[in-house]
């Protein structure tokens, strides 16, 4: 099949997995077109069937807001046109999927049918997208996509309550390539991040007020009380210097490693006792999966998809948001043995299995040709 893609080119979760299943799908042997307006970040390969289009909007001083989704519309236009695409996959409801329909009323024009699968992912429903100033458009572009999935059960639920859904909803969880994780802490370079009787705890964000990122200082706050400690801070965004203040009135600086953002999450997985994700909402949690698939079992909240992918005192722990004191013993229960950690390490990466590429990938092939073959009847 010859796929387009449109994704958010950023560190966001949405334009991981756009990427990493585009990669896939090209490995699959199908023709892969990226649509941005940036090449995207985990897009490193570009091979003979994985193509990048940049979408640019050039500046003009008499508007205001530069029209995005406009230019978006016009280069799908094109590039359905110039390479054939099949059928189109779009990521995060907005404006993705309302640029993907007016291009589909273009195309219409001129005898093209392009059939379009829209993927929500989570703040395009949760915050974004069901605030009245966009709710009419995406209730329109959902209901005007061919097909619909949403990345859990938990988000679909979501979808179902706030808006007036008239589609089937399909759920694709998040995915995970195990390959890339699967490094048996054999080669993980941790003398260079602490000394040996110290426990690693990551979080990784793109530390957004969602993330609730001060719940992480709190929470590691309590752990390097008990014992020796390290806090692996990765990400960028606007709550970064807030974090970093109050790590300084806490006196606990000078334990905490600031990555900002990076591409080697692997890597410093690789060394990571424990993830801390103690977020708002969170419709899937691909950071905890990624820590998940390393073996780092999960403290977390127990809001949106996160119990659908950590579980229970099983690969970590779960408590309602904010409850810090509660996920402080938590972790510190998990960390203070050294066979029970390995078992929730052990149980971690088992339970990161289920998400495996290889089993998820298939089920967008399934729906792109189920999607195609109803176009055609129509
Ligand atoms: O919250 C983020 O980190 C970014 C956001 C995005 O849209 O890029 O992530 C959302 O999509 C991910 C991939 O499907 C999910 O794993 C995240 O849980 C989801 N974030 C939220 O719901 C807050």
């Amino acid at each position: 099949m010859k796929i387009g893609i449109v994704c958010y080119p950023t560190f966001g979760g949405s334009g991981v997995v756009a990427t990493e299943l585009g990669l896939e799908l090209s490995k699959r042997g199908h023709e892969i077109h990226f649509i941005t307006y940036n090449q995207p970040v985990r897009l490193e390969l570009i091979s003979n069937n994985v193509h990048y289009h940049e979408v640019n909007v050039p500046e003009y001083p008499l508007f205001h807001y530069q029209p995005y989704e406009l230019a978006l519309s016009s280069k799908l236009v094109d590039m359905v046109k110039l390479h054939d695409i099949e059928i189109l996959h779009v990521h995060y409801a907005i404006p993705h999927a309302y640029a993907a329909y007016m291009a589909k009323k273009m195309l219409k024009e001129e005898g093209i049918h392009l059939p379009i699968v829209t993927t929500l992912h989570g703040t395009d429903i949760t915050l974004v997208g069901s605030h009245p100033f966009y709710k009419p458009a995406v209730t329109f572009s959902i209901n005007k996509s061919d097909a619909v999935t949403t990345v859990s059960q938990s988000l679909k639920d979501d979808t179902l309550r706030l808006f007036d859904i008239k589609k089937d909803i399909n759920v694709v969880p998040n995915f995970i390539d195990l390959e890339k994780y699967n490094h048996g802490f054999t080669d993980c370079q941790r003398g260079m991040m602490a000394n040996d009787d110290e426990k690693i705890i990551t979080h990784i964000s793109n530390l957004r007020p969602v993330k609730r990122v001060q719940d992480v200082i709190s929470i590691f706050y309590s752990i390097q009380k008990e014992m020796p400690a390290k806090l692996m801070f990765i990400g960028e965004g606007p709550e970064k210097e807030k974090v970093e203040l109050r790590c300084q009135e806490l006196g606990i600086l000078d334990k905490v490693v600031f990555f900002g953002r990076s591409n080697e999450i692997d890597k410093i997985l690789c060394f990571s006792d424990l993830f801390l994700l103690p977020s708002q909402t969170e419709s899937f949690g691909l950071a905890a999966l990624e820590a998940m698939a390393s073996g780092v079992p999960v403290i977390s909240t127990n809001t949106g998809g996160l119990p659908e992918v950590n579980i229970q005192s099983i690969s970590g722990f779960l408590s309602n948001v904010g409850n810090v004191e509660e996920m402080s013993k938590n972790a510190l229960y998990i960390l203070s043995n050294d066979e029970r950690l390995k078992n929730f390490k052990d149980n971690a990466r088992k339970e990161a299995l289920k998400f495996d590429l290889h089993a998820i990938v298939p089920k967008y092939e399934a729906i792109y040709e189920d999607t195609l073959a109803k176009c055609l009847v129509l």
